[in-house]
């Protein structure tokens, strides 16, 4: 279990992630994909703060941890976590983020940022990539794990599936599936459209290992699942569920079906900004 200074160290950090998050979304003219990026936020900074070996440097060593954001439309949420990392510049993304040419494009792509390990955003493709990545790790008698962030509507992708049974054919105890259990897919809440219950026993279905996380934008909870990952040397795949909030910690954005992607003028900037800042002294008062 991490001690208490260092999930106040992850909360602050998540916490700095969602400010640079909502001041991007309040400069750039389009729409960011906030719902989904706002629910993930906590998750991906336990990933890259804490969790996972990954560095800017060891970006070279074939032993680094990789991750795949999967629901590739949440890639300014992830750009920002990497650029509190070191990996990029806040103020470039701000600057050129969703621009013809720009480095930083409303969906991630290798080509223009090597230091990816995939070009995503067509939904279902990031686990058979995972699966792919950790299975050649294993050839190569690797170390490393393979991190692959889904949404829940994502899976509903069969590729998904079809990834699962090879993972756990392949024995991939390297291999570790999150998904982002917010309920929520882009028009509707998930159990409108396709019924998903009972979730995690599809999995367990599927022969992987299950892991849970009932509040999922719970920093202390979300360092004790990842803490809590079997030795990668083992045969079954990881799935991570996270319980978590689409739009979490945005009065106006929690649960709003019209917020899966949008922009924010000065006045709902100035709310959300300040919507965060209360959010974290409760978190702080909590802890
Ligand atoms: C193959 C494919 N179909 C459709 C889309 C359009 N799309 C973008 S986001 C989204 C909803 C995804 O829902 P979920 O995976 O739950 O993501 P979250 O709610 O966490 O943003 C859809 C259908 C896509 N990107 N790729």
């Amino acid at each position: 279990m991490a001690d208490k200074k260092e999930i106040l160290r992850l909360q602050e950090l998540a916490h700095q992630a969602r400010y640079d998050l909502c001041n991007l979304c309040g400069s750039y003219g389009g729409n960011i994909h906030m719902g989904g990026d706002m629910s993930m936020i906590d998750v991906l900074t336990c990933l890259f703060q804490h969790t996972m070996r990954v560095a800017p440097e060891l970006q070279e060593d074939p032993e680094r941890d990789r991750f795949i954001l999967s629901k590739g439309h949440g890639a300014a949420c992830m750009y920002i976590v990497m650029a509190l990392k070191g990996f990029f510049d806040y103020k470039e993304i701000c600057e050129t983020y969703g621009q013809i040419g720009s480095k930083y494009g409303q969906h991630p792509c290798k080509t223009r940022l090597p230091m990816l390990e995939a070009s995503t955003g067509s939904l279902g493709h990031g686990l058979p990539i995972s699966v792919g990545l950790a299975a050649s790790a294993r050839q190569r008698g690797q170390k490393h794990r393979v991190f692959c962030m889904m949404g829940d509507g994502e899976t509903c992708e069969g590729s998904v599936w079809e990834a699962a049974m090879a993972g756990r054919a392949q024995k991939l105890g390297n291999l570790v599936a999150v998904v982002d259990r917010n309920r929520q897919l882009m028009t509707s809440f998930s159990e409108e459209s396709v019924i998903m219950e009972p979730y995690a026993d599809k999995w367990r279905a599927f022969g992987w290992n299950v892991i849970e996380i009932r509040d999922g934008n719970d920093m202390s909870q979300i360092v004790e699942a990842f803490d809590g990952l079997p030795k990668s040397s083992g045969e079954v795949p990881t799935v991570i569920i996270a319980n978590t909030v689409k739009g979490k910690y945005v009065s106006f954005m929690e649960r709003q079906i019209k917020w899966h992607a949008g922009s924010l003028n000065e006045t709902d900037l100035q709310t959300a900004l300040k919507d965060l800042d209360t959010a974290l002294e409760k978190q702080r008062k909590e802890l």
